[in-house]
């Protein structure tokens, strides 16, 4: 039996972080605590590139851009609360789709860091009080799909190696 999965290991790793300054208050969390969660993985500071944004909805067509630069994987952050915004719902669901679909169409690990809540309290349990931190949670899961993406393309190769020999022989 094989199992791939990625190690939780940033030595060597280049990591983009795309964040809106929109509630800039909750989001400036998420980048802190997705900096520690790298530093302590062992993602240098000079691998490091910040992208801000406006707003959440301009997260996914940023995220897609720093994932064609030489980084390994990019972590998108925003805050989307609804509060007394009615648009909520739509740049919610529009961010996710985004999100996603850059991911899948680049086949690259963008991870969604992305705080959708009710209330302004909410958000702030989970930039880094009673209910953690998402940014430090994104950033652990992008350490392990940029080492996991590394782990399936060697396999990929090693398969696409093997094809071509028994092809040949
Ligand atoms: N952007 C956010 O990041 N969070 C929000 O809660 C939010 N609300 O609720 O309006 C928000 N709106 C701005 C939006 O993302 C765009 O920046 C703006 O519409 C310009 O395209």
């Amino acid at each position: 039996m094989k199992v791939l999965e990625g190690k939780l290991n940033g030595e060597g790793l280049k990591i983009g972080i795309v964040v809106s300054r929109f509630n800039h208050f909750i989001t400036d969390k998420l980048v802190d605590g997705a900096l520690d969660a790298l530093t302590r993985l062992g993602v240098k500071k000079d691998d490091v590139i910040i992208v801000k944004v406006p707003g959440a909805f301009e997260v996914p067509l940023f995220a897609k851009e720093l994932a064609k630069k030489q980084v390994d994987a990019v972590i998108a952050l925003s805050a989307i609360i609804k509060g007394g915004t009615s648009h909520y719902e739509y740049i919610a669901s529009e961010v996710a789709k985004g999100i996603a679909n850059a991911s899948l169409e680049l086949g690259f690990p963008i991870v969604f860091g992305v705080l959708t809540t009710e209330t302004i309290e909410e958000a702030i349990e989970r930039a880094g009080t009673k209910q953690g931190n998402k940014g430090y949670e994104a950033a652990m899961a992008a350490v392990e799909l940029a080492n996991l993406k590394m782990e399936m393309d060697r396999e990929n190769n090693k398969q696409w190696e093997k094809e071509k020999r028994e092809k040949h022989s």
